[in-house]
């Protein structure tokens, strides 16, 4: 990651208005440490697997991401639902394989009222445990630009397929 987008990224890292609650976890653990903005504290949730912890937003906003700063107790498994505020829930992001530490997740933008992160399967034996979140605008999203014009660079990075590619124009030097 370039050293711009990572000053853009943590720039907007302020933590979201509303109020935390989760499965598990309670005084130092409360799930408010997961958005008080110290670095410091953490969410931590019992040593199980099936846990989550969820922010009802203050107001309702349109979010493209999140980002996660994981305790060295993280959930390997894990997918992040949003939903309005008709509370109907809808998955923006899931892995089977998650490394902790920090996570920069990117999404279609969606106006949310909830975000809840469903810890299903934890990579310690400790419990699952976040010292930040915060979530992202769509002005946040790192964007893709070629020197081609009329081939879209995001071809680039629209999921593990093969069908789509970013050509380049038939001279040098091409960049994107
Ligand atoms: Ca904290």
């Amino acid at each position: 990651m370039c050293l711009a987008l990572l000053w853009c990224l943590q720039m907007v890292a302020a933590p979201p208005a509303g109020v935390a609650s989760a499965s598990s976890g309670a005084g130092a653990f409360d799930p408010r440490h997961a958005i008080d903005g110290d670095h410091g504290t953490r969410w931590a949730s019992d040593m199980r697997d099936g846990e989550w912890w969820q922010l009802a937003l203050a107001q309702p906003q349109c979010i493209a991401g999140i980002k996660i700063d994981w305790e060295t107790a993280y959930a390997e498994q894990y997918h992040v639902d949003v939903a309005g505020a008709d509370t109907n829930w809808h998955t923006v992001y899931a892995t089977s394989d998650g490394d902790g530490q920090t996570d920069f997740i990117f999404f279609a933008p969606v106006t949310a009222a909830f975000v809840r992160i469903n810890c299903e399967r934890r990579a310690t034996g400790w419990g699952n445990s976040i010292y930040e979140l915060a979530l992202l605008a769509a002005t946040n999203a790192p964007r893709l630009v070629a020197s081609t014009a009329g081939a879209d660079p995001a071809a680039l990075m629209d999921g593990p397929t093969t069908g789509s590619r970013w050509p380049s124009p038939k001279r040098s030097p091409s960049v994107v």
